[in-house]
């Protein structure tokens, strides 16, 4: 005999525990609109996955906003700009003189931490383990979300909208019919080996530093815990880097007149993230709404993905509002073309960071071609404030 679902109704079902996920929950919350978010992950997965690290001056406003910012505000370290080291030399970028504003170096697994703690505290719907996951009906006025949760039992959760919040690698894509998704990408010839230690901190603000050997960024978690990484080959063989090699190799790159002092420690984890530019058009199919990962990648250059699922789901939360509160389906219909335009732009100014950045094999003109990219940035203020304006985040959509 056929297993009966087990049943719940909410007013938008959302796929994926992510920063849009659960960010997108929240902001619902705030506006009385009710949700459910369903998680293949379990908990402690989704708290433990090191992942971004910078919030963009808007992230950090949009958090306290709604009331997950107190331990953001207690342990993320404000900063001030970041340097651009080449030729040898650091070079500050000053983003209060140029921009007004700072940005915020505090987790991604930390946030997600604040945000399920708001989310069990207000007695929220998150649901962990699931599996199975299958959107369908978008194109009608109900469309359900079928899932098993960890014990098996089938469930199906009637909403009027769905927010596919599920990554890069999640299943929302997929409920799109063929043909309707126009895809734009780039992968890149390299990747970024990443290391989490118990050491001090390199500098007081991050540093990426170009250099004939390849790309590596300095940044931090803490005084006592730093993030670090080097570019590498896409395949590159974790077991082919001992500790003694990475830290070898991260001074290396830091070397030159004023080469900051870098104090090896513990390595308490280690990963090898690839680099892409992806985009899917339209980020929207009938009540499917795509947010963050979900619609688009970054390579992590610019610092934007995590702050690009935050704008999208600010936008969405912002149009939903109006739907429920007087059936206005106009910022609805927009959502696509209004994230669209910022995406594209954070697109550009992250493959811009990255182009300038990262060593490309057997290119000598490139080369040249980076160091007047670098050296024009660093002695140009039009310059610098518009690599500061993009980095501490251009202004939510309206
Ligand atoms: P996420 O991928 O964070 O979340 C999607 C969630 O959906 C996950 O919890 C997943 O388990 C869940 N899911 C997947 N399939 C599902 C299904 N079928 N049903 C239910 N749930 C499902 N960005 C930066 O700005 N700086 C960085 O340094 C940086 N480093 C990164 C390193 C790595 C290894 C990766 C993969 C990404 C990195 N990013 C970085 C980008 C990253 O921070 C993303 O932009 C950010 O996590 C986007 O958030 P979400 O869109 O919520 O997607
Ligand atoms: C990080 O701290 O993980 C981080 C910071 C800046 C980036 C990418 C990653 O551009």
């Amino acid at each position: 005999m056929e297993e009966k679902p087990q049943v719940a109704r909410t007013q938008v079902g959302i796929v994926g525990a992510g920063p849009a996920g659960l960010v997108l929950a929240l902001l619902l919350r705030r506006r009385g609109i009710e949700s459910i978010v369903i998680e293949t992950r379990s908990r402690a997965y989704c708290e433990q996955r090191i992942r971004a690290g910078v919030l963009e001056h808007g992230t950090v406003g949009l958090l306290e906003e709604n009331g997950v910012g107190e331990r953001m505000r207690r342990e993320g370290l404000v900063h001030h700009g970041i340097y651009l080291r080449f030729a040898g030399r650091s070079h500050h970028i000053d983003f209060p003189a140029l921009t007004g504003k700072t940005i915020t170096v505090y987790g991604q697994h930390e946030v997600v931490k604040d945000l399920i703690a708001a989310h069990v505290a207000d007695g929220a719907a998150l649901h962990f383990e699931v599996g199975d996951v299958r959107i369908e009906g978008i194109d009608g006025e109900r469309p359900v979300i079928r899932y098993r949760d960890g014990s098996g039992a089938e469930h199906e959760v009637a909403c009027d909208f769905v927010a596919g919040c599920d990554g890069f690698h999640g299943i929302s894509r997929d409920a799109i019919p063929a043909g309707v998704l126009r895809i734009y990408e780039r992968v890149y010839p390299f990747a970024w080996l990443g290391i989490l230690s118990e050491s001090p901190p390199v500098c007081e603000e991050l540093i990426y530093a170009h250099h004939a050997r390849g790309f590596a960024l300095f940044s931090q978690r803490s005084p006592a815990v730093q993030r670090m990484y080097l570019q590498c080959a896409p395949d590159e063989d974790l077991g082919e880097w001992p500790d003694e090699r990475i830290w070898r190799e991260l001074q290396r790159r830091l070397e030159g007149d004023d080469a900051p002092n870098l104090v090896p420690g513990a390595i308490v984890q280690k990963g090898v993230t690839a680099m892409r530019s992806f985009v899917v058009e339209p980020m929207q199919h009938g009540r499917l709404f795509l947010a963050g990962d979900a619609a688009h990648i970054v390579p992590p250059t610019g610092a934007k993905g995590m702050n690009l699922a935050v704008a999208d789901v600010a936008v969405l939360a912002r149009a939903l509002e109006a739907f429920y509160g007087n059936g206005d389906t106009a910022a609805l219909d927009a959502y696509s073309s209004t994230c669209l335009q910022r995406v594209w732009r954070a697109e550009r100014f992250s493959w811009w960071m990255t182009s300038m950045l990262h060593r490309m094999d057997a290119d000598p003109f490139g080369e040249r071609l980076q160091l007047a990219e670098l050296d024009y940035v660093t002695s140009s203020r039009a310059a610098s404030q518009s690599l500061a304006e993009n980095y501490v985040g251009l202004p939510l959509p309206v």
